[in-house]
């Protein structure tokens, strides 16, 4: 979700060379940022000051943390790059093995909660390699970091780290002990503490909710992530299109949410080849593929797909690594049923 994706950071090379100092700077009698964000803490949420303020003094300032934060991917490389990293024949194999192992999972979550099972593994796929890289950082460094030495976002992070703390003393953690992403996105589906405390669910029934080490929980929590996000079963995601549009073409909207109708590409030349309703919200990108650039248009499940992490590129490449995963799926059964 949204900053994780750690593997992703690897191959980019965001860790070669980096220096990193220990310190240990968020001492609430110190500074009136970290004194302030306690006494928050104490006065709406009923937290005792001196714990808050003795899990702060134990978090460490990551250069590494706000080095990674300052160039995600997805700002940085156009599709053809950022498809490479992701549609990889070993993620397709792992995927399709990641599928067969919690089948009753995943069909369950389809029946349950209405979301394609392709889509879940897919984003579990990019986001951690299925759970094999849910991130090197304590979250604890992470959101403090972020909360009080990153100002471009220093709101959000300082949020999340209340929520983090809600989320500890609500499940019971330790929290030092939990590791995520240089943004504190945790577990298999990389939730960061608001999404946790507000999307994540117990689809095992074992009365814990356990994204980090469960994949059952983590598969019907990234499900109930998208139902919450409106995702259609039923309807298209994204088709590609013949030809392109000129740049700055107005049928090239702004925004990630779909301004546009199926009706009015109709209209302008542009008919999908899917079966798609014209009152179908619809949105036409304009990407840099290998054979150079790619029209295509998007529709409202794609936009929900953005709700996970908001790049297009990220919607591509789950949109994507689905089919994919749809297709071996396919292509495995009728094997099998030779
Ligand atoms: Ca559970």
């Amino acid at each position: 979700m949204r900053f994780g994706k750690f593997w992703l950071c690897c191959l980019a090379g965001c860790y070669m060379g980096l220096a990193q100092a220990a310190t240990f700077p968020y001492v609430a009698s110190e500074r009136a940022d970290v004194a302030a964000f306690v006494d928050d803490m104490a006065k709406r949420h009923g937290f005792d000051r001196e714990w808050v303020a003795q899990w702060l003094q134990q978090a460490q300032r990551s250069d590494r943390i706000l080095e990674s934060i300052s160039r995600p991917a997805e700002r940085t490389l156009e599709w053809e790059a950022y498809r490479r990293i992701f549609i990889r024949p070993e993620q397709i194999e792992q995927g399709l093995a990641f599928l067969a192992k919690h089948e009753e999972t995943f069909a369950r979550a389809e029946t349950e909660l209405g979301v394609s099972r392709y889509i879940v593994a897919a984003i579990i796929g990019v986001e951690t390699r299925y759970g094999r890289f849910m991130g090197p950082h304590r979250v604890l460094d992470a959101l403090a970091t972020l909360g009080f030495d990153y100002p471009p976002r220093s709101d959000f992070f300082r949020r999340q780290l209340g929520e983090y703390f809600l989320l500890v003393r609500e499940q019971g953690f330790n929290p030092a002990e939990i590791k995520g992403s240089y943004a504190g996105a945790m577990g298999y589906g990389q939730f960061i503490p608001g999404s946790y405390r507000h999307y994540a669910i117990d689809f095992d029934g074992d009365g814990v909710v356990d994204i980090l080490t469960n994949p059952v929980d983590a598969i019907g929590s990234v499900a109930n992530y998208f139902r919450e996000h409106r995702w259609q079963p039923d309807r298209p995601i994204a088709e590609r299109l013949p030809g392109t549009l000129p740049e700055g073409s107005s049928l090239l909207t702004q925004g990630l949410r779909p301004s546009l109708t199926v009706a009015d590409y109709r209209a302008a030349g542009l008919a999908p080849a899917k079966p798609v309703q014209d009152s179908e919200p619809a949105r036409a990108i304009q990407v840099l593929g290998e054979g150079g650039p790619e029209l295509w248009l998007t529709y409202h499940n794609f936009y929900v797909i953005t709700r996970y992490n908001h790049s297009h590129l990220y919607a591509m490449a789950v949109h994507e690594l689905a089919r994919l995963l749809e297709a071996g799926s396919a292509a495995a059964g009728s094997d099998s049923d030779v």
